[in-house]
C-alpha cells in the first residue's frame, strides 16, 4: 500500500482545474468542468445529495440525482465530510434555483484528502463562536468566505498605496528589525538578547527610513513588522503589526506630507473599490472613497471642540481614547467626513525628532490621520538641523551619544524632510467597520497570544 492507499486518497494526478466556482454560470452550460475545492456544505435528501464545494474564488453547487450520476460518484458523496479536499469533474447544467444559473452534475469526485472533524464551523452564521476560540482555530476560521474577503480588501488597499507611491518616484527599502535604539521612547520597547550585547525589536523604521534620504534616496517607503510592548490588550493595540511608512525629502512643510497621504488613500480607496467590489459587497461595505483634501484641524481647535461636549483639557493634555472617540462622533457631525488631520500636535506629545513649529508656540509641526474616530497615521516635518535635534535630543531625556549612528549623519547637509508611519490593521478595521484590531489582523500577536 502506497501512502495515498494508506490515507484513503486518490493521488494528486496530473489534470489541472478547468474552471473556478464562480466561473460556473448559464454561459458554460453543457461543458465539462474540473474543480478542485473544499467540501463547504453537504445535504443529503436521499435519492439527490447536494454538495456546496468552496474553492479561492467562491462557492459552486454541485447536485447529485441518484438517477443521472454514476453510483460510485453518488457512494462515495455519502462518505463525504466537511472541508474534505476534493476534486469534482462533471458536466455544467442551467438551474432557475441558483443566482449563478448553473450546477454542476458530477461525473466522478475523487477525495484529495481526509478531514477531520471540525473544532469550529467553515459555514458561517451557523453558531457565534468567540474571537478568542476563532483565533485559536484561526487557519479554519479564515477559510469562512467573509474572514478571507478582510485580508484580500487589505491587500488591495496596501497593493494600490503602493502603486501610488511607485508613481511617485518612492524606493521601497528593507530596514533592519533588530535595533540599538528605541525611535519612540522607551516605554514600548521588547529587549532582545543578542550575543552579548542588548538589543531591541524596532518600534518603527522611523530612525532608517529618515536616513535613507540622507543617504540619497529622495523618497522611499517601507511595508514591514513593527513591534510595540504594549502592557495593556486593547481592541486597537497588537503587539507586531504591519507599518506603511513613507519618507520625502526637500519638502517645503508638513503640508506636503499630508498632501502625498490624502493622495495616496484616495487612489488607494478608488481602486480597492473596483478591484475587491465582490469580497466588499460580501460583507457589505459600501466604501467611500473620501474627497481631497481632507479637512485639518489644529490639535488645540480640537481640544475646544471636545471642551464644549464638558471635557476639561489645556491644549497641551494628551487626547485619550474616549476623546477620540468622541471627535469620531464630533467631526462628521460638523465637517462631513470621516478622515481629520489632527494637526500641530504639542511638543511633550511627539518624539524628540519632530520639528518644532515656528508658527505655534509650543507645537510640532506633525499631525495624526484619524478615520471614523480612530488614529490611524501619525507624521510628520522631521528636525534636519543638527544643533536643534541635539537639543531636542537632551530635552526629552535621552544621551545624544547613544545616537551616534543617527545624529552623526546630520552633520553632513541633510536635506529638509518629513513622512509618515499608518497601520495597516487600523486602516482595514476602520475601513470594514471592524470592532476588533484582531479580525483585521491575520495571526494576532497580543499580550496573551503567540500562536498560531
Ligand atoms: P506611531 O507610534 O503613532 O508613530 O505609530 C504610527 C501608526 O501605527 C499604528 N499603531 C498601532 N497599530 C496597532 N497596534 C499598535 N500597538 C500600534 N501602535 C501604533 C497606528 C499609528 O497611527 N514613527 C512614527 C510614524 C512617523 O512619524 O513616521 C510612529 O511610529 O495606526
Amino acid at each position: 500500500m502506497n501512502f495515498y492507499e494508506k490515507a484513503g486518497i486518490s493521488p494528486i494526478g496530473t489534470e489541472r482545474r478547468t474552471h473556478f466556482s464562480r466561473d460556473v454560470n448559464a454561459s458554460l452550460v453543457d461543458s465539462n468542468v474540473l474543480l478542485f475545492g473544499w467540501v463547504h456544505i453537504l445535504r443529503d435528501k436521499g435519492k439527490i445529495k447536494f454538495l456546496v464545494l468552496r474553492d479561492e474564488k467562491g462557492t459552486v453547487q454541485v447536485t447529485l440525482p441518484q438517477k443521472k450520476v454514476p453510483a460510485d460518484a453518488f457512494e462515495l458523496a455519502g462518505h463525504l465530510k466537511p472541508e474534505m479536499a476534493i476534486a469534482v469533474e462533471g458536466k455544467v447544467v442551467g438551474t432557475k434555483h441558483l443566482a449563478s444559473g448553473a450546477e454542476v452534475i458530477p461525473t466522478t469526485i475523487r477525495i484529495i484528502n481526509t478531514s477531520e472533524r471540525l473544532p469550529i464551523d467553515v459555514v458561517e452564521g451557523k453558531v457565534d463562536i468567540d474571537l478568542d476560540t476563532r483565533l485559536n482555530n484561526r487557519i479554519l476560521d479564515l477559510r469562512k468566505p467573509t474572514v478571507n474577503a478582510i485580508f484580500r480588501i487589505q491587500h488591495a488597499l496596501i497593493r494600490f498605496a503602493r502603486e501610488f507611491l511607485e508613481q511617485n518616484d518612492f524606493v521601497e527599502i528593507h530596514t533592519p528589525k533588530i535595533v540599538a535604539e528605541a525611535t519612540e521612547g522607551g516605554a514600548n520597547l521588547f529587549e532582545i538578547k543578542y550575543f552579548e550585547k542588548k538589543a531591541y525589536l524596532a518600534q518603527s523604521p522611523q530612525f532608517y527610513k529618515q536616513l535613507m534620504l540622507l543617504a540619497g534616496f529622495g523618497r522611499v517607503f517601507e511595508i514591514a513588522p513593527v513591534f510595540r510592548a504594549e502592557r495593556h490588550n486593547t481592541r486597537r493595540h497588537i503587539n507586531e503589526y504591519t507599518s506603511f511608512d513613507f519618507e520625502m525629502a526637500w519638502i517645503s512643510g508638513v503640508e506636503d506630507v499630508m498632501k502625498m497621504e490624502e493622495q495616496m488613500l484616495h487612489h488607494s480607496f478608488k481602486k480597492t473599490k473596483e478591484h475587491v467590489a465582490a469580497e466588499l459587497e460580501l460583507l457589505g461595505i459600501d466604501l467611500v472613497v473620501p474627497k481631497t483634501p481632507f479637512k485639518r484641524v489644529k490639535y488645540v481647535e480640537a481640544i475646544d471642540l471636545l471642551n464644549a461636549e464638558g471635557k476639561e483639557l489645556s491644549s497641551t493634555d494628551d487626547i485619550d481614547p474616549e476623546g477620540e472617540r468622541l471627535l469620531g462622533k464630533i467631526f462628521p457631525e460638523k465637517f462631513g467626513t470621516d478622515l481629520v488631520f489632527l494637526t500641530h500636535y504639542p511638543l511633550d506629545l511627539r518624539p524628540a525628532y519632530t520639528m518644532p513649529s515656528m508658527t505655534d508656540e509650543g507645537m510640532t509641526e506633525s499631525f495624526d490621520l484619524t478615520y471614523k474616530g480612530m488614529e490611524i497615521t501619525t507624521g510628520g516635518q522631521r528636525i534636519h538641523i543638527y544643533d536643534l535635534l541635539v537639543e531636542r535630543f537632551k530635552a526629552k531625556g535621552f544621551n545624544p551619544d547613544n545616537f551616534g549612528f543617527y545624529l552623526d549623519p546630520f552633520k553632513y547637509g541633510a536635506p529638509p524632510h518629513g513622512g509618515l508611519g499608518l497601520g495597516i490593521e487600523r486602516l482595514t478595521m476602520q475601513l470594514l467597520n471592524i470592532d476588533n484590531i484582531r479580525e483585521a489582523t491575520l495571526l494576532p500577536r497580543d499580550r496573551d497570544r503567540l500562536t498560531p
